[in-house]
């Protein structure tokens, strides 16, 4: 990491005036801003539908914003958003079209790639996926002994688990009716056999997705729980009634003896971290049905529609992206917490993390050059209220500055906990104001009066009761986690990434670190198979590699 990374910002215009700008907005403080202006919350807020974003806890001014549209002007953002949607191959390291808002089009307007409407393929997956999940749920699909599905296990990882099982988790009250949906994506044995232990093999349906259908862990999770299914119901031809695919790649699909009649496809042009409105989302359907699926791709619809269509100063996505800009590429802010106040979206934060963390992490432009400033901070967080009393105290007091992303669900889904459910939306809110507030020297020598103390022992203290404040935050608050609710959630945290990787020049859509880790394992896998390291490592490796084998009693 250079310097001129860490403070680094593009050589242009737009980037200069903002930075000038900055120097001169840094020292404001939220108190102040709040305090001036009593119409802030109208002037720095923007409705999608029923989705309000409020970014009115934000370290700018109307000027910082007009500074902060002004750069994505320069950048093209409108130009390279049209790119997007008309299908082009925005994915340039790898001549593909980034084109997932057609799996989720409902306009009945074509989207092409290569001069090809992709539509009707999309519509006939989706009419395969519904009638196999009405078969599921309705009980016509029955297992190799006449039995009903009470179970799906899907199997598959990273792009081809994280957006499934964060619906699923979020979904959950809407699984009335449906099977029970479980992920296993670790190699670690332990993922398997836990998810395995108390299912009935003859109940069971496993969904195998992976989009390349070479992903070892995928692979290797399918295989064993073939032979766990073959030893349990003593044949080998009951697989077919209890293993589905979902993949781009068919004769990969019938060699691992799944029938081909039985995978949902999808196509390369669905990245894996966008691919969960595809055939990928198939578990979300098991479990809440298909009319309840179609509202999650409606919510994502919404969105991409407000997206492609509205002006930047008004577009949410975009908003969200310059505002990400500002504190990494100004303030140098190294993460980015996502705080889900709707305990059923504890997934969120993990799934956010692939997508801004995979598509953004990149240190080299388009032109292939490697960039001069910081590109995606690290995403992490933890629903609310439960992050209150562990990481909170860093995000009021540490000396990181750590932009924040609130998450709240107004109405929750158990009117007889309604009480929780207040004092779940007040801690949210009063988070937010307690990080842009902060609690000054007097209030908190006042304070400290209040409990009693004086003199030496007040002073002592002091330093200690003060919060700085002007922590910045966005609200984005739904009226309740519903299917469609959930799909605008995602659908813009996607475009937001777009929109970072068009301002950091960038390509969002690429991961050869990942393909990197995928070639990596397979070396030392063949050594640990074979008992003995290979002489391509370091010594260091070497050695960690006859540690582990002597330590397995093979070496
Ligand atoms: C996602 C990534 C990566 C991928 C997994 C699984 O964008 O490329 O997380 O989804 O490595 O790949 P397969 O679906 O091909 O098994």
């Amino acid at each position: 990491m250079t310097d001129n990374r860490t403070t680094g910002i593009p050589d242009t215009p737009a980037w200069r005036a903002l930075a000038a700008h900055h120097r001169e907005v840094r020292g404001l403080h939220l108190r102040e801003l709040l305090a001036r202006d009593p119409r802030r919350f109208e002037r720095f807020s923007r409705r999608v539908g029923e989705l309000l974003f409020d970014f009115s806890r934000h370290r700018i001014t109307e000027e910082s914003l007009e500074r902060l549209l002004a750069l994505a002007r320069e950048a093209d953002v409108e130009g390279w958003r049209a790119r997007l949607f008309a299908g082009e191959r925005v994915n340039f390291t790898e001549g593909r079209a980034a084109l997932h808002m057609a799996l989720r089009n409902r306009s009945g307007r074509p989207m092409t790639v290569d001069g090809e409407d992709v539509m009707p393929k999309v519509r006939a997956v989706l009419a395969r996926m519904r009638d196999f999940v009405e078969a599921v749920r309705g009980g016509a699909w029955r297992g190799h002994t006449g039995r009903p599905i009470t179970d799906v296990v899907h199997i598959g990882i990273g792009g081809s688990d994280l957006g499934p099982r964060m619906a699923c988790e979020a979904l959950r009250p809407y699984g009335g009716g449906g099977p029970r949906v479980h992920f296993v994506a670790n190699v670690d044995g332990a993922d398997l056999a836990d998810t395995l232990a108390g299912l009935d093999p003859e109940r069971t349906l496993f969904v195998v997705a992976s989009k390349t259908f070479s992903t070892l862990e995928t692979l290797a999770n399918a295989r064993s729980a073939r032979a766990w299914l073959v030893g349990r119901l003593g044949a080998e031809e009951a697989v077919g009634r209890h293993f589905v695919a979902v993949s781009t790649h068919r004769e990969r699909v019938a060699a691992f003896g799944i029938d081909p009649e039985h995978m949902f496809a999808f196509w390369d042009w669905v990245g894996g971290r966008y691919s969960m409105w595809s055939a990928i989302g198939l578990p979300i359907a098991l479990q809440v049905g298909w009319e309840r699926f179609e509202e999650l791709l409606e919510g994502a619809h919404e969105v991409d529609e407000h997206f492609r269509t509205a002006p930047l100063a008004d577009n949410v996505p975009a908003l969200m992206a310059l505002l990400g800009v500002w504190y990494v590429n100004l303030f140098g802010a190294a993460t980015h917490a996502v705080l889900p106040y709707a305990e059923r979206l504890r997934r969120l934060p993990a799934y956010l993390q692939q997508l801004e963390m995979e598509s953004n992490g990149k240190r080299i432009d388009r032109e292939g050059r490697a960039v001069g400033w910081r590109t995606a901070p690290v995403v992490w967080g933890e629903p609310g209220t439960n992050g209150q009393h562990a990481f909170f105290q860093l995000l009021h007091q540490g000396t990181e500055l750590v932009p924040c992303d609130f998450i709240l669900a107004v109405e929750g889904h158990e009117p007889e906990l309604a009480h929780h459910q207040r004092m779940l939306v007040a801690n949210c809110i009063a988070q937010a104001e307690a990080l842009m507030r902060g609690r000054t020297e007097d209030e908190a020598r006042r304070e400290l009066e209040a409990e009693g103390l004086a003199g030496e022992a007040l002073e002592r203290l002091l330093p200690h009761r003060v919060f700085p404040g002007n922590r910045p935050s966005s609200l984005i608050v739904v009226p309740k986690l519903t299917p469609r609710a959930l799909g605008m959630i995602v659908a813009l945290y996607e475009h937001k990434v777009f929109v970072q990787s068009v301002i950091w020049r960038i390509n969002a859509f690429d991961q050869w670190g990942v393909e990197l880790g995928k070639r990596l394992a397979g070396t030392v896998l063949a050594e640990l198979e074979a008992g003995a390291p290979g002489e391509g490592h370091d010594p260091a490796t070497r050695a960690l590699i006859g540690h582990c084998l002597r330590l397995a009693g093979r070496g």
